[in-house]
């Protein structure tokens, strides 16, 4: 707390002194419920703090409205409102993905890279249904396109090296287009080795390797039509996970799509329709890890095959988008223990029975510009959904606990969500309400057996869960004045049928050495607060000063603490940029974990405050550009864990980097 009083003195201080050198730059306009983080390795204008080759998962950092939960330094899980991967929806280019392993392990942002990704929206909320059916809210990340046009080709090569960890990253990209034609083709390639915590401590099973290829391209086929088909292939080996009793061996995925894109038809501005398909493998493994008491192969599978087409209209004072979707998700999972003793049999259990999702769903949009001052958002998604157990074996297994259990059932899902935005001088204002509903994810419907090591408890699924329905309320306000702009931000969930794992005193473990086993059953409700105060500032024409400060809250129905809910946390940092030259200093920290679950098997996380500091250059050689980034992170290479560290793993100490982007045209 000491630090955040700090902080809010040393921003009173610096508004203090330069009131009388206000910059000339006027941000004022509607608020915008859309945040998106460009993902511009080569967007030599950026300021941001961030690594130009930084991974997916440190751009989705950066955003205040995600938090991420991180197992080991690979494929952290991005949570929306204090809301994790069973909560929120997140696609690629509007493609529904899941992952295969039945731990979480392999968020879907993990099986992309940066070379990829143009954007990543992030919308809060029911404004973040348009892909699918969610209660936290929906990130969805854009492929990297060209347009046609002129003739153009250009060829960029990357390179990074971090000290700690040992880590390298290379990557090379070729684009090319025309006026019928595009391409976009890259290469990705990471590797590091286990990561030092402050104080220059190990930290056992850090390390990671990964490959990423892909290629989009376009064709033109008409005059305003489009044919583009896009595929990523995404390979990650001997990857560590020291928050978990396993690591992974491999986690590939390979997605593709192809689409139709028509341009200004009579009334639709933009029409897409796109089929896709991927299949993601995980295979998970503990035979680098000593003292096994019984070694486990846990393989897992999804594929998933969908369609959307949507449509963008715009009429008078109206915005409007429909979508309608479909997808078919196979999800399956075993486990084969081995036991020691060779006299013993081998077990086997389908751990995701191979469980068949049919979602069918339309979603319809309308901005409504009420006059020059006001707007009006209204967005709304109906859906269908079918889920089958498929395997024989897996259903008769979940039919030890539920007997009379059908292979096969349905549900509708409903989502509506209004905001209205008005500006008044330099002061915009927002509130919006909104319901939502969501069908329970594979493993809490079908799970069998799963072992979560933050409770250490294993997990069952149950069938005859409700949906979980969520009536939200959300409010911003936002000011700016010249080079001021401040803006708070405030979310509340209150969530009916909130599904979350129980025990069942008469149920033994299947795992070695957990404490029990917990059903997944429903609370009558649960809510959650969500507050972000941010405030940036230009200043002197060359210096920029950016502050948040985040506040969360989360409730179960007999007012303990929910698990993995946020303490006060905030950042700050000064950037100084002059023509081809930026610097930036900054900060980020959290209070002491006040508000911590224990009675849902989490712990206290204390309070700390790193420091980072980062300076680039751009430099020109006729047509050539290339863009040096140097930094340092943890400069006082603090030891520390966060809320967000799955079982109080550490964070990277120290570490010294430098990014090299070099662009031949
Ligand atoms: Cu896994």
């Amino acid at each position: 707390m000491k630090n955040l009083f700090t902080l809010i003195l040393l921003f009173s201080l610096f508004s203090e002194l330069s009131l009388a050198q206000e910059s000339e730059i006027d941000t004022t306009q509607i608020v915008n419920l859309d945040e998106v983080i460009l993902i511009g390795k080569r967007d030599l204008k950026k300021e941001k703090s961030i690594k130009p080759l930084a991974s997916i998962d440190e751009y989705l950092e950066e955003s205040n409205k995600i938090t991420m939960i991180k197992r080991g330094n690979y494929a952290w899980e991005p949570a929306i409102n204090n809301m994790v991967s069973d909560r929120i929806s997140v696609t690629i280019d509007g493609m529904q993905i899941f992952g295969a392993c039945t731990d979480k392990m392999d968020p879907i942002t993990s099986y992309v890279d940066i070379s990829n990704l143009a954007e990543v929206h992030i919308k809060s909320g029911q404004q973040g249904t348009e892909n699918g059916a969610t209660i936290g809210g929906g990130i969805d990340m854009k492929l990297q396109k060209s347009d046609f046009g002129e003739e153009l080709w250009d060829i960029g090569i990357d390179s990074g090296f971090e000290t700690n960890g040992n880590a390298t990253i290379f990557s090379s990209e070729f684009n090319y287009k025309n006026e019928k034609l595009f391409s976009n083709s890259d290469v990705m390639y990471r590797k590091s080795g286990n990561y030092y915590a402050g104080g220059n401590k190990e930290v056992l099973f850090s390390q990671y390797e990964k490959f990423n290829i892909s290629t989009v391209l376009g064709y033109k086929t008409s005059e305003n039509g489009a044919i583009i088909g896009s595929f990523i292939f995404d390979k990650a080996t001997d990857i560590g996970y020291p928050a978990l009793p396993m690591d992974v061996s491999l986690a590939q995925a390979m997605i593709g799509s192809v689409s139709y894109t028509h341009k200004n038809m009579a009334l639709i501005n933009n029409w897409e329709t796109k089929l896709y398909m991927n299949s993601v493998e995980h295979v998970m493994d503990d035979s680098q890890r000593p003292d096994v008491i019984i070694h486990m192969d846990m393989p897992g599978w999804s594929d998933t095959y969908g369609f959307y087409s949507k449509a963008k209209v715009n009429k008078d004072k109206h915005e409007l988008l429909f979508n309608i979707n479909s997808y078919y998700n196979k999800s399956l999972a075993e486990m084969t223990m081995y036991p020691n003793n060779p006299n013993e049999n081998e077990m086997f259990m389908l751990t995701w029975p191979d469980v068949r999702t049919w979602y069918s769903g339309v979603y319809a949009e309308d901005n409504f510009r009420l006059s020059e001052k006001e707007n009006l958002k209204i967005t709304s998604r109906v859906g269908f959904q079918n889920e089958r157990v498929a395997d024989e074996f897996g259903l008769n297994s979940l039919r030890i606990f539920y007997p009379d259990m059908e292979a096969s059932q349905n549900r509708f899902l409903m989502s509506f969500s209004s905001a209205y935005e008005i500006k008044i001088k330099k002061l915009s204002l927002m509130i919006g309400t909104a319901y939502g509903e969501r069908a329970p994810s594979v493993s809490e419907g079908y799970g069998f057996y799963l072992f979560n090591s933050y409770d250490n408890f294993d997990y069952i699924g149950n069938p005859y869960l409700n949906k979980e329905q969520s009536l939200e309320f959300n409010g911003e306000v936002r000011y700016n004045l010249k080079g001021l702009t401040f803006s708070i931000e405030a979310s509340y969930f209150h969530m009916n049928n909130y599904i979350i794992g129980q025990i069942d005193p008469t149920l033994s473990p299947m795992t070695i050495g957990a404490s029990g086993v917990k059903i997944y059953s429903a609370l009558d409700y649960a809510t959650i607060f969500d507050a972000n105060l941010n405030v940036s500032y230009l200043f002197l024409g060359n210096w920029k000063l950016d502050g948040s400060v985040g506040y969360s809250y989360g409730k179960d129905n007999f007012g303990e603490n929910l698990p993995l809910i946020s303490p006060v946390s905030y950042k700050a940092g000064i950037n100084y940029k002059k023509n081809l030259f930026q610097a930036e200093i900054n900060m980020e920290g959290a209070s002491k974990q006040y508000d911590y679950a224990a009675d849902y098997g989490e712990d206290q996380s204390e309070a700390y405050t790193v420091f980072n500091a980062s300076t680039s250059y751009n430099f020109y050689f006729g047509s050539h550009k290339m863009f040096a980034k140097a930094g340092i992170s943890n400069i006082f290479d603090t030891f520390y864990s966060t809320f967000a560290d799955w079982n109080n793993i550490p964070r990277m100490g120290r570490n010294v980097f430098l990014n090299l982007t070099y662009l031949i045209k």
